[in-house]
């Protein structure tokens, strides 16, 4: 088989697999991946939104440089009696090609550093919960309600503007919860932001910075409740943390008084 001949059959088979490829992708009765996970805060729609946005204007691009790369090919390419041809420079074309793509990159940097400072400052608070991640689990205090649960889902009202501020105590961790829109490093010595408002659900997420051995086991799980079932939960935790006995100070004093007149 000659070198073109080969060249040829290459083409063919590839072309082929992409069209199977496509055919099952546009055929399959669910999704064939669950690399995009339903958005389930606005924040998440937004990301979602920049995401197709981007896209929309940036796949032109490349059917079009694509397109045009494999007509020239074949359109102007050496055949018996033709020589190729060997045209080059075209002032217009050049400015054109490179203008277009400029504007297009302005208005992709203007529309994305806009959500990304929606992503970064949370507009409202309503609950604030403190993250302190440590390997290989988080643990998350309520400073409102004197709550302090680690290994053990976070539980938050829906619908409600919920922050959290983290931090590390070893090394670098990252929350990430992909149906929120929110992924956010937590360092040693600094207080990360990051929030979101949820709809009622469970969702997963995970640490998203290699963080040691046990770092794909650093599950992240959230419970939205709504707010009176949130409440519950709250009244619950608030009651396990008084049953656990705590001896006042002055028994403590008394038994070491008890122990040195033992010894004496
Ligand atoms: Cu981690």
């Amino acid at each position: 088989m000659s070198f073109s001949k080969l060249l040829q059959a290459i083409f063919f088979s590839l072309s082929l697999l992409v069209i199977l490829g496509l055919f099952t992708a546009l055929s399959a009765e669910e999704d064939i991946t669950n690399w995009l996970s339903e958005p389930a805060t606005p924040l998440a729609e937004e990301v979602r939104g920049s995401f197709i946005f981007t896209l929309l204007l940036i796949l032109p691009f490349l059917f079009l440089a694509e397109g045009l790369l494999i007509f020239v090919i074949f359109k102007f390419r050496k055949r018996p009696g033709k020589e190729p041809a060997t045209f080059h420079e075209n002032v217009k074309l050049e400015i054109a090609w490179t203008l277009a793509p400029a504007i297009t990159l302005v208005i992709l940097a203007l529309s994305t550093f806009t959500l990304i400072k929606r992503i970064n400052y949370s507009p409202h608070t309503d609950l604030v919960v403190q993250v302190e991640a440590q390997r290989f689990f988080w643990k998350y205090t309520y400073p409102e309600y004197d709550i302090a649960i680690a290994e053990e889902p976070l539980v938050v009202p829906a619908d409600k503007y919920v922050t959290l501020y983290g931090t590390s105590m070893d090394v670098i961790h990252s929350w990430w919860v992909p149906a929120f829109g929110v992924k956010k490093d937590f360092m040693p010595g600094r207080i990360t932001e990051l929030w979101f408002k949820a709809k009622p659900g469970v969702y997963e997420g995970q640490c998203a910075e290699l963080c040691g051995p046990l770092h794909a086991e650093m599950l992240i799980d959230v419970k939205v409740l709504p707010e009176d079932e949130f409440m519950a939960w709250v009244r619950e935790k608030q009651a396990e943390a008084e049953n656990i006995e705590v001896r006042p100070a002055s028994a403590i004093e008394q038994a070491r008084e008890d122990t040195v007149d033992v010894i004496n």
